[in-house]
């Protein structure tokens, strides 16, 4: 880029304020960290012969990183640069397929609150347009929750039924989300 035109684009976008900047690079880790975490998971349910399941969190893991991207561009679009960080190494035992997905919900949970947050932040900051941005996440959030719920609710169904979770894995190949 021209030197000058460094100097001079930042004055034709509306950048963000300290604290949103702040909120966003960590939530640009937490959609980093959320991928890594289900390709770690995905990978424990490929050698635990459940491929389904390693199906449905392979592409979770491409859907988080795609969420971290969308974060990336728009923070970089508004004057910022986005920020990338190291990450703790995800764990590698999720103990039983149900286990697996309750910790999943627990984490979805985490992240709503996170997104919760930063539109709480905008609302008191008057950033419309980040708030309008995130909407988008919220509305990901609330069907990624009902998701994992869902498959709760079908694993405490099939208890120790062997063929009836056989069945299921199946089915979670065509279980995924949107984006
Ligand atoms: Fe990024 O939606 Fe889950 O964490």
């Amino acid at each position: 880029m021209h030197q000058d035109l460094e100097v001079y684009l930042p004055k034709f976008k509306i950048m963000l304020s300290p604290n949103i900047e702040k909120l966003l690079q960590d939530q640009v880790t937490k959609e980093a960290s959320s991928s890594q975490t289900y390709l770690s998971m995905a990978c424990w349910a490929d050698v635990k012969g459940y491929s389904g399941a390693a199906e449905f969190l392979y592409a979770h893991s491409d859907e988080e990183r795609m969420h971290m991207l969308k974060l990336i561009k728009f923070l970089n679009e508004r004057g910022s640069q986005a920020v990338i960080s190291s990450l703790d190494a995800p764990k590698k035992d999720f103990g039983t397929l149900k286990e697996a997905f309750e910790s999943i919900l627990e984490h979805e949970v985490k992240v709503t609150e996170s997104i919760n947050h930063i539109i709480t932040a905008c609302l008191k900051e008057n950033d419309h347009l980040t708030n309008n941005f995130m909407q988008w996440y919220i509305s990901e959030q609330m069907e990624e929750e009902q998701l994992a719920r869902s498959i709760i609710d079908k694993l405490e169904m099939i208890g120790s039924d062997t063929s009836s979770l056989y069945l299921f894995d199946r089915e979670l190949t065509s279980l995924q989300g949107h984006e």
